[in-house]
Order: structure tokens, then C-alpha cells, then sequence
């Protein structure tokens, strides 16, 4: 049962490129000219702005990373993309296309999985990638401040030797920048530990769409004067403004981290399994993560950590990944064992078996089997992802019968629809629903769309519990949200954005 294993780890995230986009249309604003990209010339470092228009054109394919959404089903024609290095030149960027109506598409590491970081049109895209300095970090009380543009990875690997961790964890990791993972209120692998991000965000820079820069980046852990203007930006996927300085509450590190992946006979064992894992492990438990069969297997022919033994998973109708975190390695250990020893004793076990990690490689291996999920499937075909807050025990009834759904409709089969798979955050409500089929087909879309989103709505869940509207859902907003909080939202846009040029058409319509 305890095997000794040896994997590779979580690889750079491959970009792509795909078809077309619905273009929606922008009435008031304008397209980027020569004239502006000559003024934009003025403050900015040549190497920071890249344009297919005059003075200095570069090739159309230059501009492909970052007119093309992560999974290759966004695709924007944007002519210019600027990269500033100062939170002043991103205000005098933002004030100039204020004044002229130019929408603007901030963007991070363009990892994001509902269209959200690329232009649904000509938009002007603001990379935040050349803002990447760590502006401070105090050991004592575990506070970073950084720039919007540091990619989360390296944020980790400088929090690391002063013995503290990141708040957020999750597979894009080494692409999606601090700034994107706000500006989504990115959930992740340890959200189930640390909480979202509107708990540990302190504090935010922000530069607002008329180029007004709006210093909210306290280190305070307590300030209650007035209203907490930086909630609003967490998660407002870039429609209020551009986070250019993020103050982060980072935990200390554990001293001792574990995990085991638990293969189960019947997805009805989740639940109970999780109550007896929850009370077993209590404050040591740092993530309980959910992948079914079909998960599993695609993340093992895609090379995504390694497969356990045959005998491990025979009969596994699917597998959930336990990680403790805590403050002494042998007290962790005796609790971990001894769950498993009471998992396996019982008399109608809730588990076939236990796999637990033996050396930090094994850990990391063991985690690259659920987070490399994304990216398997990726490989293997598009995906229409659907990331929804449904109850737990509704888990395999929703995936089961959102295939049966597409059997009904013939859409099952090598040409349209491969896979219907399940995964994800059991500890936070979170299933992340992922239909992985030959090409994007529009008969595909309508088959599963309201379908889905009708599913949602009757379990009074969310139709995105983590990765936000983007361009793909802002249709089904009403889903989730009543007309009053649309209405209000509306109201809160025009007051920040009333020209409407901060990334037009993502999040409302
Ligand atoms: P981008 O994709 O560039 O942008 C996302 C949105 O934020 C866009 O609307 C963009 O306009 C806006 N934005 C970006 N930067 C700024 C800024 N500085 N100011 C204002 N707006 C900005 N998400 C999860 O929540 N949990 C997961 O576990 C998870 N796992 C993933 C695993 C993989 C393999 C992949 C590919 C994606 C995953 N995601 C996950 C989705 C994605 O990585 C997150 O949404 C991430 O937070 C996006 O960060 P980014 O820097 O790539 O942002
Ligand atoms: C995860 O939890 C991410 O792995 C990505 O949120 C989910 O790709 C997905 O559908
Ligand atoms: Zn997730």
C-alpha cells in the first residue's frame, strides 16, 4: 500500500493558438491608430510596446500569444500590445485612452479559462509583464508587496526562505501573475486552508480608467474606515480598473506537509469519506480535491505525475488527493496512518486503498496527478469548461447526466465529444465539469448551453465558483445573480468606468 515513488514535476504552460471569436461591438470607442501607438512612443521604452502599426510594425505573429486565450477558444485582433514597467506609465496609458475611447484589455499571464484576458475585438492589450519587482516583505508579520505582474512561481520562491508560503496555490502557477490571480479572486488547491483572496489581499494599487491612481496598498491587518474599496476589484476580471501593486498576507510555512491519494470503490464514499477525513485530521487537513475516473485516467496517458499501480486503482470509480499541513512531522504522520489504518479496517471500508507520499519528490508527483488534469485535457482536445458551485452529493449525478445529455443528442462519439469528465475543490463545493471534444462546434455549445447553466440555477449553485464570467459567460450572469445585483453592478461599473473602456464585454454585457 505505501509505494515509493519517483515523478517528474508540473512543466511550462504551453500556449496555443485557434479560430474565431464572436466580435462584439463597441459603438463608442475606437480602434488604436498610428497616432496614438507615436504617442505612446513618447513615454514608453521601445521594447515596451509591440504593434502591428507604424512607426515600427511587427510581424502579425507577434502579437498571436497574446491575442489567444490559454485553452484556444478566444481569439481577439488586437493591433498593439503595451507592456509599461511603471505603475506612472500605466496611468499615462489608461488617462490617454480614457480621453480618446480606446478599450483596454489589461492582462497577466493570459492563463485564465473564460476569455477574459483577450479581446473579444481591436482592443489594446496592457501586459503587466514587465511590472515584476517584489517591493517589500516583512518576515515577521508575513506581508509581501508586490508588483501586479510577478508571476505567482517566483513570489513562492521568494517567500520560500524566509519560511512562508503563498495564500494561493493552483496548476497555472509558473504563467498566471499575483495581479491576474486577484483580478479573478483566483480560488486554487489551498483555499480549503488559507481562504480567498478577500481575506488575504490587503491591499491594492490601482490605476483607474481615467489614469487616476487610486493607493490603497496598506500592510494594516485591521482598517475599518468606510468602505473596503478594494473588494471590488477583487475579482472584477479587469473591469474597473488595473491592479498594479497587490499587498498579500503570506502564512508561515508548515513544517511538515503530506499527502495520500485514496481510490475509491463508489463515488457515494466521497462524502462520508470527507467527514471522516475532516474529523480524523481536523487542523493538520489542508486540501481534500476530487478526480473521477475518467480525470484520472486522462491525467496518466498525458504524463501528468504517475500512475499508481494497476492493483491501486482496479475497481476505482475514482480517487480523491488528501494534503495535511501542520507543525510536527511524526504527529502528522501518526494521524495520517492512523485514518488510513482505520479507513481500510472498517468493515465496509470507504476506500480500495491508500497510496501515501514517502519523500517530497512522491509529494509532488502525487499533487501533479490532480493538478495536471487542465492540462491533460488540454491535450487531448478542446474542453468546454464549466466551473460551477453545485452540493457535493450532486457531483456525479451532474457529470453522468450531462453525458447521458450529449448521448441523447448523438454528440457522443470520436467526432464531437470524447470525454465528460469531474474534478475538483470538494472541500470548497467546487466541481469543475469539463467536456473535451474534437473542435469547438457550435451544435456542442447548444446542446450544453442553457442546459447546464439550468442544472446550476435548480441547485441554487454558481455558475462560476473560481474562474470568473469572462467573455463566455456574461449571458448566463442572470443564472446566478438576481436583476437587482446586476443592476447594482452595472451602476458600480459606470461609476469607476463611465466610458466603458476598461475590457468591454467580459463580466456584463
Ligand atoms: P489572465 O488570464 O491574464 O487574466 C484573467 C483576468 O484578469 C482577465 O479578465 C484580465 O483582464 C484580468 N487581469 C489580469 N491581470 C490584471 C491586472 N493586473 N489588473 C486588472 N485585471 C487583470 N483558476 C482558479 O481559480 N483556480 C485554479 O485552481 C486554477 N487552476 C488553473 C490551472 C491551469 C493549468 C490553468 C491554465 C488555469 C487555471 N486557473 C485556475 C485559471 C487561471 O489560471 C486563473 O484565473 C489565474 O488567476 C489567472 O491569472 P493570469 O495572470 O493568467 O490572468
Ligand atoms: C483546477 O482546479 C483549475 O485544476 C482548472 O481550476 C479547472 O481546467 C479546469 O476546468
Ligand atoms: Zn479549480
Amino acid at each position: 500500500m505505501l509505494a515509493a515513488r519517483l515523478w517528474a514535476r508540473q512543466r511550462a504552460l504551453p500556449r496555443r493558438v485557434g479560430f474565431s471569436t464572436a466580435a462584439l461591438p463597441h459603438t463608442s470607442l475606437n480602434p488604436v491608430t498610428e497616432q496614438d501607438v507615436a504617442h505612446f512612443s513618447k513615454f514608453l521604452a521601445p521594447n515596451s510596446i509591440i504593434s502591428t502599426l507604424s512607426p515600427n510594425p511587427c510581424a502579425p505573429d507577434e502579437l498571436e500569444t497574446y491575442n489567444n486565450d490559454w485553452i484556444g477558444r478566444f481569439h481577439g485582433q488586437s493591433t498593439t500590445v503595451l507592456k509599461p514597467k511603471t505603475t506612472q506609465e500605466v496611468s499615462e496609458i489608461l488617462k490617454w485612452c480614457n480621453d480618446h475611447r480606446i478599450a483596454v484589455v489589461p492582462q497577466g499571464g493570459n492563463t485564465g479559462l473564460v476569455g477574459g484576458s483577450v479581446p473579444v475585438n481591436n482592443e489594446l492589450i496592457l501586459s503587466l509583464a514587465n511590472m515584476n519587482k517584489v517591493r517589500s516583505f516583512d518576515p515577521i508579520s508575513g506581508i509581501l508587496v508586490a508588483d501586479a505582474g510577478c508571476i505567482l512561481q517566483s513570489l513562492t520562491d521568494y517567500v520560500a526562505p524566509h519560511n512562508h508560503i503563498m495564500p494561493v496555490d493552483l496548476g497555472a502557477k509558473g504563467s498566471c501573475q499575483i495581479g491576474g490571480n486577484v483580478a479573478t479572486n483566483a480560488g486554487g488547491l489551498r483555499l480549503l486552508r488559507y481562504g480567498s483572496l478577500h481575506g488575504t489581499v490587503l491591499g491594492l494599487e490601482v490605476v483607474l480608467p481615467d489614469g487616476r491612481i487610486l493607493d490603497q496598498l496598506t500592510t494594516l491587518r485591521k482598517d475599518n474606515t468606510g468602505y473596503d474599496l478594494k473588494q471590488l476589484f477583487i475579482g472584477a476580471e479587469g473591469t474597473l480598473g488595473v491592479i498594479t501593486g497587490v499587498s498579500i498576507l503570506t502564512p508561515p510555512a508548515p513544517q511538515a506537509s503530506n499527502n495520500v491519494i485514496l481510490a475509491l470503490p463508489t463515488f457515494d464514499n466521497v462524502l462520508p469519506l470527507y467527514q471522516t477525513v475532516k474529523r480524523q485530521l481536523s487542523e493538520i487537513l489542508s486540501a481534500f480535491e476530487f478526480i473521477d475516473r475518467t480525470a484520472y485516467d486522462l491525467a496518466v496517458k498525458h504524463g501528468q505525475g504517475r500512475a499508481l499501480s494497476e492493483e491501486d486503482t482496479k475497481g476505482a470509480e475514482c480517487f480523491v488527493l488528501v494534503e495535511t499541513s501542520g507543525g510536527r512531522r511524526e504527529h502528522d504522520e501518526e494521524k495520517l496512518n492512523d485514518l488510513l489504518e482505520l479507513l481500510l479496517s472498517a468493515d465496509k471500508p470507504l476506500i480500495n486503498t491508500g497510496v501515501l507520499s514517502q519523500s517530497p519528490a512522491q509529494f509532488i508527483s502525487l499533487w501533479a496527478l490532480r493538478e495536471g488534469v487542465t492540462e491533460a485535457v488540454s491535450k487531448e482536445g478542446k474542453a468546454y469548461k464549466y466551473d460551477i458551485s453545485v452540493p457535493l452529493s450532486s457531483f456525479k449525478e451532474v457529470v453522468d447526466n450531462t453525458r447521458e445529455h450529449l448521448r441523447s443528442k448523438g454528440l457522443l462519439h470520436d467526432k464531437a465529444v470524447k470525454y465528460v469528465l469531474g474534478y475538483g475543490h470538494v472541500g470548497d463545493g467546487n466541481l469543475h465539469l469539463n467536456i473535451v471534444a474534437d473542435a469547438y462546434l457550435p451544435e456542442i455549445e447548444n446542446a450544453l448551453e442553457p442546459y447546464i447553466y439550468e442544472v446550476v440555477a435548480a441547485h441554487r449553485g454558481s455558475i462560476s465558483a473560481e474562474h470568473g464570467i469572462g467573455a463566455m459567460k456574461t449571458h448566463a450572469l442572470p443564472y446566478s445573480k438576481s436583476a437587482i445585483s446586476i443592476e447594482l453592478m452595472k451602476k458600480i461599473k459606470q461609476v469607476f468606468d463611465p466610458r466603458g473602456i476598461m475590457n468591454p464585454g467580459k463580466v456584463l454585457e
